[in-house]
């Protein structure tokens, strides 16, 4: 089997609308990525995934797609991103656009023209379907709430939206839409495109005749998400979206999948997945109680190391997940993979060392190599995000007060992650010239790039050395291609693991505890990086043999390579 040429790669997320502004008009465009690339290869990015930027009326920031075939003015033209393609390529980079294709704008010419003629062409390429006993096909609430249906002027008919209703869920069960889409992609991939991060996609099955399911809250409305969990066939549309597109070009390509049943991971990633990877969402699942969203969950140590282990372990040997923190529609990782006392930026590094090590292809969120924290809104008028502003509305309805609505949004909304960039101390946080279209986090005057660049034991500076350790001739094949093994996972605060590959082994290691541990070694260690910018004391204890961790201490140690074959457990096939 030879190595996919992605199999070493480590991705950066860029959310246009808040990386760089170049112009002053308070929105990033890519003039201003374009005026970044070196600042991202000097972190060590070898894609840069966009969130979206075609055309679009932005009621869900691009996720709205008006025109697959341009770009949305905002962030400038078609030869600024051609431009981008050329420059990322000069310096050994690639770009990952998003394909957003469970949906469409509602201003989208397919659209428009279904709702010229809704018995036509293209209202097959959604979902109108005629209403029950007064009301919509079925009982379902969309993902941003209200009933996923909404009607379509002048007929009995509804058109089916999963998010907002300005997102007509498009018809992958009709060979022409999928014709167009792949037509598109192509189109894309032939620019040079290196892949795509394609988003939301485990919704684009249903049950074509739209069952009722009990209702699961006070709007008397059940989840759509019931039944695109019980649809079946997926695999089909996506392995044609492969064999068509993805495999011809030997693209890169993550999907956005949430909740896969079992068994089924094994035909999404590996030698013959459906995708490259896809995102290990595990973790931030923990963050939802029992009521989802609305019953937050505080972060429990035990529980998070042991979905991330678990993630490691379902992993099939031949395929890769996605490792992630934080993206743009969660809570900065900072604010919540991290105990209360760690919630600093010894935390971040520590928690980053944990991350950016494991078995898989590394995903960083702007703004996560500064250690960026959520940023909690005075009032509801300030957050911009459509979701939090439904589920404001959604916890009023449900008895809560003003206040504590608020505080459900400042403690789960999408917009904490999307705050601009912070690239200096200056007006504008360095990001524009302009007004910023959403306020920047109060912090920037000294968490910024500017200040940490210069200052060697910051996040950045730190960030900068993890990925360059990652990505080293040394040690970059353990990183990339070594088994994972979890070590001392019953410790109430060490989150450790032993990656090893061809005779070659390390150990990294991370106290998450606000107290110190020391544990004895089996093997002779040798320190390659620590988080703290103090070695003296971990050095003198692996002297000794041991290993010695300070409060938020991260290390990645050598083993002694005559020791490895023996103690280290090979995953399979690894
Ligand atoms: O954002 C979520 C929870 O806060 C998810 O439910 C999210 O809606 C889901 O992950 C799908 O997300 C993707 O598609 C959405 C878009 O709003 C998100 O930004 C995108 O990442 C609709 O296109």
């Amino acid at each position: 089997m030879s190595k996919p040429w992605w199999q070493d790669k480590l991705v950066y997320q860029i959310y246009p609308k808040s990386f760089c502004d170049a112009n002053g008009d308070g929105v990033g465009d890519l003039a201003g990525v374009l005026s970044k690339l070196d600042y991202l290869k000097q972190l060590g990015v070898d894609l840069v995934w966009l969130s979206p930027i075609y055309r679009s009326p932005f009621v869900d920031q691009g996720y709205d797609v008006a025109d697959y075939y341009a770009i949305d003015p905002a962030f400038g033209s078609m030869e600024q991103f051609d431009q981008l393609l050329a420059e990322t390529r000069r310096r050994g980079m690639g770009v990952v656009m998003d394909l957003v294709v469970n949906h469409c704008s509602d201003q989208h010419v397919w659209f428009q023209k279904a709702l010229a003629d809704p018995t036509g062409p293209y209202a097959d390429y959604f979902y109108f379907r005629p209403g029950k006993e007064g009301g919509p096909p079925s009982n379902y609430r969309a993902y941003f709430g209200g009933s996923a249906w909404e009607p379509v002027p002048g007929t009995d008919l509804y058109y089916l939206h999963s998010f907002a209703k300005q997102q007509p869920d498009l018809n992958w069960y009709n060979p022409a839409l999928r014709e167009e889409i792949f037509r598109m992609v192509n189109w894309w991939l032939d620019k040079g495109l290196a892949g795509f991060r394609v988003d939301a996609i485990i919704n684009i099955q249903k049950q074509l005749d739209f069952p009722d399911y009990p209702a699961d809250g006070p709007d008397g409305l059940a989840s759509i998400w019931r039944m695109v969990q019980d649809a079946e066939g997926i695999e089909a549309f996506l392995g044609e979206l492969r064999d068509r597109c993805f495999a011809p070009h030997d693209a890169f390509t993550v999907g956005e999948v949430f909740n896969l049943k079992d068994g089924q991971l094994r035909q999404f990633v590996g030698e013959h997945g459906l995708f490259s990877t896809i995102f290990d969402f595990a973790p931030h699942m923990l963050a939802s109680g029992p009521n989802g969203w609305q019953t937050p969950e505080e972060f429990k140590f035990a529980a998070w190391r042991g979905a991330v282990f678990a993630g490691q372990a379902a992993c099939p040997a031949d395929g890769l997940l996605g490792t992630i923190i934080e993206n743009h529609d969660e809570p900065r990782g900072s604010c919540r993979f991290l105990p209360a006392h760690a919630q600093n930026d010894a935390g971040a590094k520590m928690l980053g060392t944990a991350s950016l090590l494991l078995r898989g292809i590394p995903f960083l969120y702007q703004g996560q190599e500064l250690g960026m924290r959520n940023c909690p809104m005075a009032s509801i008028g300030e957050y911009d995000d459509l979701e939090t502003h439904a589920r404001y509305d959604a916890a009023l309805l449900e008895g809560k007060t003003p206040a504590e609505a608020l505080a459900l949004c400042q403690a789960t909304s999408r917009d904490n992650a999307r705050t601009p960039m912070q690239w200096n101390g200056g007006p504008g946080a360095g990001f524009t010239t302009g007004r910023p279209w959403m306020r920047l986090n109060p912090d920037y005057p000294t968490r910024n790039a500017a200040a940490q660049q210069t200052d060697e034991n910051s996040v950045l500076r730190y960030y900068q050395r993890l990925i360059a350790l990652r990505k080293s001739g040394e040690w970059g094949e353990v990183f990339s291609e070594g088994s994972f093994a979890p070590v001392w996972d019953t410790h109430p605060s060490l989150f450790a693991y032993r990656r090893a590959f061809a005779g070659r082994a390390v150990l990294v290691a991370a106290n998450f505890g606000a107290q110190p541990v020391e544990q004895p070694l089996e093997t002779p260690a040798r320190l390659l990086l620590e988080s703290t910018g103090s070695p003296a004391p971990l050095a003198a204890a692996l002297a000794k043999g041991q290993l010695a961790l300070a409060p938020c201490q991260a290390a990645v140690l050598a083993l002694a390579p005559e020791k490895i074959p023996e103690e280290v457990p090979e995953q399979a096939g690894a």
